[in-house]
């Protein structure tokens, strides 16, 4: 790619920069800056240096804008006193839409638009998971054919398939971002080399520059709170398809659309206390990422003070936050006295219920009786099989009659807290019959009322059971069987439809009766889920059709 507006070579590695009339020529092997500076106000007040400074541009494709991964780079940038603009495109493409190369691209007229909002930036950013290859693949084939700025793809597919990333994005960060967004605009500014650049790949002529990431950042408290300013943050309205600046309204229509809990649509801040899982089972990211990371990461936890510093700051800012998400992979996996001091401390801070996701092992009720009085109301565990073949196959070590005596201990908190909600995930080509007939058995166990979440199994790359699906001859196109995957959907067949009985106020004894042995020989056969599937369809294919129209009206 070549220079344009600031004059940049960056398929090259040598990046020839002419950033605000002065041009640079030189490539140094100066070690990365180690650190940022602290949580506070922007240090840097010279306005000199602030106009001077590489203006970025954060673009989320996410459902929702929460986006904590660039919304802490930008907080970062910030500080560094490097000016960011944020784009959010929650747009949620109707599975009918097909377009050109790409299955899902955004129209011109939004490509137009982002385009514009790009313009004269130093970078652009783009953060995906893997189901949004895609839409971040033409889009960023849009921005190059209109801009000459480099752009640079990361968050989770970057990280694990940065090789196929960089057949789009110029530049590729794995892993985590805030050290290394600041060490690539500094080098991009001075324009010294990227090739030995830490977490950065690039190509080079046609040859792969691959470079391992630096070593996490241990102490959390030193990254700043998520950007939350609404200057040059901007939105994109589906139906209108117009991205307009972000204002306090948008943002709460925005994040309550978004709600993480769906049918439950209150306002939620979503943040972490923490970094890292201490498991890696097979399906999930941190298998992935522990390929990357050799080494064993525990857990990093922020400090309560800084917990509580951040809830302050923003509950005093946006005082009509309802409730507050915790997205830590496993909230509970601290100590007592830790999420004692957190309770207590959350209470006074916060004054509104929160929610967060576990792990059954971590349910205890020395842990929970704290949370619960600080206003724990809604907990998500993940459940996911009942047969102890696939919690194997899954490395998953929890056997069933933990998980029935943690959904007991969790049911004597209601009506203190909602109805846990147990996750599942269905359609696992490895499991028979009866290991799905142990699922059901496991469900019928646990003590109502809670609700049932179910994810269609997904082999994301990276991780053991994608390997052994490749292997299994399950995946033979990654576009098609794994990047499209619709993951809140399920196959239809008359015991993935038992799933959504049980949160219903069904007596026990005909739910039981419904999943028994020879009921579910019969109906589970392929003829009655044949016919199953042909219902569903047409009464889909009729949804979807009236969702295409509202989405494209008829040109007059
Ligand atoms: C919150 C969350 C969501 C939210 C919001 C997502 C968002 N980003 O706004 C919602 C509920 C929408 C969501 C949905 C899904 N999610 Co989700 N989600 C998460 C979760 C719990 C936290 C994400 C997060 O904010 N992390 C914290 C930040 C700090 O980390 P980060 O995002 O990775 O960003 C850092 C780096 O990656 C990097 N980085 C990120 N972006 C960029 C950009 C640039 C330019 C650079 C340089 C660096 C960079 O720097 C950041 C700071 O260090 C993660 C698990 C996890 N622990 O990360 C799963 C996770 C991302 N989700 C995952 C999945 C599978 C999904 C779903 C498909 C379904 C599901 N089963 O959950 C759907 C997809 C939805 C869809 N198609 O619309 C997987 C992704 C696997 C993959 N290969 O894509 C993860 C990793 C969970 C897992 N354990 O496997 N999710
Ligand atoms: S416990 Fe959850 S976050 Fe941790 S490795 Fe397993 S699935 Fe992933």
């Amino acid at each position: 790619m070549t220079a344009g507006e600031t004059g940049m070579t960056v398929g090259e590695t040598r990046i020839t920069l002419s950033y605000q009339s002065q041009s640079f020529e030189t490539v140094s092997s100066d070690p990365p800056p180690k650190k940022y500076p602290q949580t506070g106000a922007c240090p840097n007040k010279n306005p000199l240096l602030l106009s001077r400074a590489m203006e970025v541009v954060l673009i989320s494709p996410y459902s929702d804008v929460s986006a904590m991964g660039l919304r802490s780079l930008s907080a970062v940038l910030k500080k560094a006193g490097h000016p960011t603009r944020m784009i959010f495109l929650p747009y949620q493409f109707p599975e009918i839409e097909q377009r050109s190369d790409f299955i899902t691209s955004y129209s011109d007229k939004i490509l137009d638009q982002v385009t514009e909002l790009c313009r004269g930036a130093g970078l652009i950013g783009i953060g995906l998971m893997t189901n949004y290859f895609e839409q971040v693949a033409s889009m960023t084939l849009h921005l190059k054919e209109a801009l000459s700025i480099p752009v640079v793809w990361g968050g989770i597919h970057p990280t694990i398939m940065p090789e196929q990333c960089l057949d789009y994005a110029d530049i590729v960060c794995i892993g985590e971002g805030e050290d290394a967004i600041l060490d690539l605009v500094d080098r991009l500014e001075n324009n010294r080399s990227l090739e030995d650049m830490p977490n950065i790949w690039l190509k080079k002529n046609d040859t792969i520059i691959s470079n391992p990431p630096r070593p996490v950042i241990q102490d959390l408290n030193t990254i700043p709170f998520n950007d939350y300013d609404m200057e040059n943050h901007h939105v994109l309205d589906q139906a209108t398809e117009i991205i307009s600046p972000l204002n306090r309204e948008l943002l709460r229509e925005y994040l309550t659309r978004s709600a993480p809990t769906k049918g439950r649509a209150a306002l939620f801040y979503q943040t972490l206390a923490s970094r890292g899982c201490p498991h890696h089972c097979t399906y999930c990211c941190w298998d992935a990422l522990q390929r990357i990371y050799p080494k064993r990461q525990r857990i990093r936890r922020r400090s309560v003070d800084n917990i509580i510093e951040e809830l302050g700051i923003i509950l005093d800012r946006m005082p009509w936050f309802q409730e507050i998400t915790f997205s830590d992979d496993s909230f509970l996996d601290a100590s007592s006295t830790e999420l004692e001091e957190f309770s207590r401390r959350y209470k006074k801070v916060a004054g509104r219920s929160f929610q967060c996701l576990a792990e059954p092992r971590t349910i205890t009720r020395k842990r929970m009786d704290p949370l619960v009085d600080a206003g724990l109301a809604n907990i998500q565990i993940g459940v996911q099989s009942g047969s102890k073949k696939i919690q194997d196959l899954y490395k998953r070590n929890q056997p069933n009659d933990r998980v029935i005596a943690m959904a007991e201990l969790l049911n004597e908190y209601i009506p203190r807290i909602r109805p846990p909600i147990y996750d599942f995930i269905l359609d696992n080509p490895w499991e028979t019959l009866q290991d799905k007939y142990e699922t059901l058995q496991l469900l019928l166990k646990l003590p109502p009322p809670f609700y049932v979440q179910i994810f269609h199994l997904t082999f994301f790359p990276g991780t053991e059971l994608y390997d052994l699906a490749r292997k299994d001859g399950l995946i033979s196109d990654d576009i098609r069987d794994v990047y499209r995957q619709q993951y809140n959907s399920r196959d239809i067949n008359y015991i993935n439809l038992m799933y959504s009985l049980f949160p219903k106020p069904i007596p026990r004894p005909i739910l039981r009766a419904m999943c028994a042995k020879p009921v579910i020989k019969t109906f589970q056969r392929p003829i009655v889920s044949g016919v199953l599937d042909k219902m569903y369809n047409a009464y889909r294919e009729k949804v979807l059709r009236k969702q295409h129209k509202i989405h494209n009206p008829p040109v007059q």
